[in-house]
């Protein structure tokens, strides 16, 4: 059997173990609950195989979607488990907005219209596809509308995060800042349940967890409301990364909405309005885009994978694209040299606080490297695209597919049997 047959099977069985029969959880023992951009992405790997179990994954994470169009970022179809937080440390239900299952009360980057247009795509019948489409298509549209309300109330074009948990890239070296700036104070009693299956220094620092836990606390108390999240939030940072994320579905919305024969003017309005403001966050010195820290009121001038995904979105000119794949072929900065021997590390090895074992703060994880690839063939660089999917195969073929590496020698980080490891092998392959 060849090596990239092997991987294959290898990842479909991963699937398949993790699947609960109605959802697939991220990772067998770690996290035992649906995540939003987890769903999406392992949609995408199942749509290489099993369009039905992918539209089925689609569907489950909208059954969590609230009143107000947010797509919440875990949905507890089955209640409590041994994951901290519980449902009742949330206590999504103080909003009138929230649905009767419980969810989290964040959101999380929407990747979910990019997944629904491979899944419509890639199905032979397209009758079948059209239906499934007219099923989620005005939930998908609710969310945008949703994140452009409630997350850019100013119309700036780039949308707010009001916790690092929302970006998907929890303890990141773009938010130490802001969570520096923070006293928590009143921080309901918690006890991390993370640490039991997962070394202690692969996962955030105790500090770290405290300020998520201080966040979430005064959110609830004030019901989740999306207005006084925006006005009062002490962490609200402008997110070049899930702007990126939100541009790029825009696109991907609005052909589904062409192929339904909907109205594309609000989503064209959308895609106008991003372009427009996202330029303010690139920084022509350094050469990277940086997200926007409202309550300091200053660019966060961190130099992150989240910068690459501009390319993804294909919001970066031509002169703008060259200078990030300059960026990615520096050795101090990202590519490969004594140091590293894998693309792409989640922070730049420059950075103070670099950690190549520490979650967001340094590992490599497959899911930037698939957004790192999809933005190196839009504009056209194909042999770095090339070396970034052959480490990422190196990685899965030495390691297994684990949640993240060890950029340093590959080793496996954080859980194993990781779900979009597995979804996006397969669709690299
Ligand atoms: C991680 O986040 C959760 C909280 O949402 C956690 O640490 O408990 C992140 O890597 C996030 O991006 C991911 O969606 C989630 C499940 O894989 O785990």
């Amino acid at each position: 059997m060849s090596v990239s047959a092997h991987l294959a099977g290898e990842a479909q069985r991963i699937l398949r173990d993790n699947d609960t029969g109605r959802f697939i959880k991220p990772s067998p023992k770690q996290y035992p609950h649906q995540w939003n951009w987890d769903a999406a992405l392992i949609a995408l790997g199942l749509a290489t195989f099993d369009l039905e179990r992918a539209r089925a994954e689609v569907r489950t994470l909208l059954e969590g979607q609230w009143k107000d169009g947010m797509v919440p970022h875990i949905v507890y179809h089955d209640g409590p488990s041994d994951y901290f937080p519980t449902p009742d440390f949330w206590r999504s239900e103080r909003s009138a907005a929230a649905p009767s299952v419980p969810t989290s009360g964040l959101t999380q980057p929407p990747v979910l219209a990019t997944a629904v247009r491979a899944i419509v795509e890639r199905d032979p019948d397209q009758g079948a596809a059209l239906t499934f489409l007219r099923e989620v298509y005005g939930k998908l549209l609710a969310w945008h509308r949703w994140f452009y309300a409630a997350r850019d109330p100013e119309g700036s074009g780039v949308v707010a995060l009001i916790h690092p948990w929302e970006s998907g890239m929890d303890n990141s070296t773009r938010f130490t800042g802001a969570l520096a700036r923070l006293t928590p104070t009143d921080v309901p009693t918690f006890r991390r349940r993370d640490q039991q299956h997962v070394a202690a220094d692969e996962r955030p620092v105790a500090g770290d967890y405290e300020r998520f836990m201080y966040l979430i606390g005064l959110y609830r108390d004030w019901r989740w409301d999306p207005e006084a999240l925006f006005e009062r939030a002490p962490f609200l940072i402008r997110d070049a990364f899930t702007t990126a994320i939100l541009h790029r579905a825009n696109e991907d919305l609005l052909e589904l909405a062409t192929s339904l024969g909907e109205p594309t003017e609000e989503i064209a309005g959308w895609l106008a309005r991003t372009r427009a403001g996202y330029s303010a966050l690139w920084d022509e010195a350094a050469g990277l885009y940086f997200d926007l820290d409202l309550r300091a009121g200053a660019p966060v001038r961190e130099d992150t994978c989240a910068t690459f995904l501009a390319l993804y979105a294909g919001l970066a000119s031509e002169a703008q694209a060259a200078r990030l794949a300059e960026h990615l072929r520096d050795p101090d900065a990202y590519a490969p040299d004594a140091r590293t021997r894998f693309y792409l590390p989640s922070a730049a090895k420059s950075s103070p606080y670099f950690e190549p074992r520490r979650y967001w703060r340094g590992p490599v994880w497959l899911n930037i490297n698939w957004f790192l690839v999809q933005g190196l063939r839009r504009y056209g660089y194909a042999a770095l695209a090339e070396r970034v999917v052959n480490d990422t195969l190196s990685l899965v073929a030495r390691s297994g597919f684990a949640e993240y590496y060890d950029p340093r020698d590959g080793s496996p980080c954080g859980a194993r049997d990781f779900s979009w490891s597995a979804a996006l092998v397969l669709e690299l392959l």
